[in-house]
């Protein structure tokens, strides 16, 4: 990371700026000053150790399952292992990492930051959450050591509650505390957003992440709870046999599925937003320009917020529910698609004439916008009655998500962990492996999972640990692909690893970037401000010159009068 943007003579000063002798990394020292921090930066990376150990194990159980597909028969695992397998990959990847990720890792370390506040409304409660998110995470190791579920990531009735194993209870119950996590976290950055503003940081200035992560909030507060009913509800038909969902008691399993989806269709809008709010960051940083329709992102955030609720009759299309409803349900699932779609073209339209430099977090953000627009118009696909009738329950539907969760979500939080880490960290990377990090992670993601809409296509079914032998080729494909994204995985892991011990000392803002983030010095004081800042423009000012000025004009006492002064731009 050497050919930093900022030829200004300030933007040089901000690089070889010495670091403040206090910081938050080493205000106090000890296991115990960690783990009682109320510090919303410390408990971001709380958070990001947590989920990447949940990401490493995920990880595991997808080698598994593609290792089990490189040959038509099932031959490494056994049915009952195969479907374990899958089962946890996905309850890990979708509860415990893609959930929480980027809000409770990005959001936690700087939606206070970037809106000038000194912590999130309550921090105690923030501390409280990630014990939360452990007491699930801890469950669900112990379902894992007992054997683990095989009932899918959705646990549908009534195998989820009349066969499968008891382990299920346990599980179940894992995700229903980890809700708990969420919904807090939610609530902590609602309150935070609406009470701990700093002067003139009025909400037509926040940035593009606080919106996103504002709107995620919101879904988080009102969708969770749903869930955890009716998880609730699968313990109770399970334990003390209440006819619910099971048929044979007077239950009814169609039920299960709409309050499963009730919660889950928004829930992948809690996984996809935060990565959005991340996108519209990275693509006004590397293209020195204000993002272009600033309003229509912000709103399209609360649109997808309110919209997503609407639509959770497309996944049960096949489950016999009235046409009407299917038809009521498509014409909804399109509508959803247009604010994601606004997105698009806004960032778009934002890359336009910009000028463009292709470090390392643009190349993931670059990756996550054509990669999400597959994801997004494949969805359009199977929002379409007739043709999911042919892809539900296919290899389709699966690459359909993964373009939008891996290569998206995923993405966005690779980005935003390279564009934040100086910040977070004080130390750069070595921005030519990041280079090829983000290469690797693109080539790797596309050869996994192209080869499965083609062979969803073709007819094979998801979840089975053998298929027909005319399959074989493009699954040879998609675990070769799997094995170069992992390197891909590899690769971040040991240069930002070295990073943290050896690497270049960062300055207080090496990208040259706009955000209240970057006045403040590197790393961050325990308050995040030695003065709180006063904002006077709006945000992602940039001006076309590469030069720099601080966003809030009295953060520091390093000179600049330039901070002051209001620009309309
Ligand atoms: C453009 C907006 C989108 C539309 C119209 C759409 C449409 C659909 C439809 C119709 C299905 C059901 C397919 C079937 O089971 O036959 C589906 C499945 C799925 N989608 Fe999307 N989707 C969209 C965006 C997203 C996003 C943003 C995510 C995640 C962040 C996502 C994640 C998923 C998942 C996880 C499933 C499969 C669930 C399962 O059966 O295990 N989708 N999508
Ligand atoms: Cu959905």
């Amino acid at each position: 990371m050497h050919d930093v943007r900022s030829t200004d003579p300030e933007g040089e000063a901000f690089q070889t700026e010495v670091q403040p002798r206090v910081h938050y990394l080493n205000a106090t020292h000890g296991i115990a000053a960690w783990l009682l921090t109320k510090d919303h930066k410390r408990i971001g990376l709380l958070y990001l150790f947590a989920i990447s150990v949940f990401f490493l194990i995920g990880g595991v159980f997808a080698m598994l399952v593609r290792l089990e597909l490189l040959t038509p028969e099932g031959d490494l695992l056994s049915s009952e292992a195969y479907n374990t397998a899958f089962s946890m990959h996905g309850i890990i990847m979708v509860f415990f990492f893609l959930v929480p990720s980027i809000p409770a890792v990005f959001g936690n370390f700087f939606l206070p930051i970037m809106i000038g506040a000194k912590d999130v409304a309550f921090p105690k409660l923030n501390l409280m959450s990630w014990y939360i998110a452990m007491i699930a995470g801890f469950m669900i190791l112990t379902t894992l050591l007992m054997g683990g579920v095989d009932t899918g990531w959705t646990f549908y009735p009534p195998y989820s509650t009349t066969g499968s194993t008891s382990n299920v209870v346990l599980a179940a119950l894992a995700i229903f505390v980890m809700g708990f996590s969420s919904i807090l976290t939610g609530l902590n950055f609602i309150v935070t957003v609406h009470t701990m503003r700093a002067p003139g940081m009025t909400w037509g200035r926040l940035p593009l992440f606080v919106w996103a992560q504002y709107a995620t909030s919101l879904i988080m507060v009102l969708g969770t709870p749903v869930l955890a009913i009716t998880l609730g509800l699968v313990f109770a038909e399970r334990v003390f046999h209440f006819g619910i969902f099971d048929p044979k008691l007077g239950g009814d399993p169609i039920l299960f599925q709409h309050l499963f989806w009730f919660y889950s269709h928004p829930a992948v809008y809690i996984m996809i937003l935060p990565g959005m709010g991340v996108i519209s960051e990275l693509v006004a940083a590397f293209s020195r320009k204000q993002v272009f329709g600033y309003n229509f992102i912000a709103a399209s955030s609360l649109a997808i917020a309110i919209v997503g609720f609407l639509v959770w009759g497309h996944h049960l299309f096949t489950s016999g529910q009235s046409a009407y409803a299917a038809l009521v349900f498509s014409v909804l699932s399109f509508i959803v698609a247009i604010p994601s779609a606004i997105k698009v073209f806004n960032w778009t339209a934002t890359l336009y004439r910009g000028s463009i430099s292709l470090q390392s977090p643009m190349l993931y953000a670059l990756g996550f916008i054509g990669l999400f627009t597959i994801g997004g118009l494949t969805g359009l696909f199977l929002a379409a009655l007739g043709l999911d009738l042919h892809m539900q329950d296919t290899y389709f539907v699966i690459a359909h998500f993964h373009y939008i969760m891996v290569g998206g979500t995923l993405l966005a939080y690779l980005g935003a962990l390279h564009y934040w880490w100086p910040k977070i960290t004080g130390r750069l990377y070595t921005e030519g492996w990041a280079k090829v990090a983000a290469v690797t992670v693109f080539v790797g993601f596309n050869l996994t999972f192209f080869p499965q809409f083609l062979v969803g296509y073709l007819g094979m079914p998801r979840r089975y640990h053998a298929y027909v032998p005319e399959f074989q080729v493009l699954n040879v494909l998609s675990t070769a692909g799997a094995s170069i994204l992992a390197i891909g995985f590899i690769l971040p892991a040991c240069y930002l690893l070295h990073s943290l011990f050896k690497g270049e000392i960062a300055g207080r803002n090496p990208w040259g970037a706009y955000g209240l983030e970057w006045d403040t010095t590197t790393p961050p004081p325990p308050s995040n401000f030695e003065v709180t800042p006063i904002v006077t423009r709006p945000a992602y000012a940039y001006t076309h010159a590469d030069v720099v000025e601080p966003y809030g004009g009295t953060t520091e006492g390093s000179g600049e009068s330039g901070g002051q002064e209001v620009r309309s731009v």
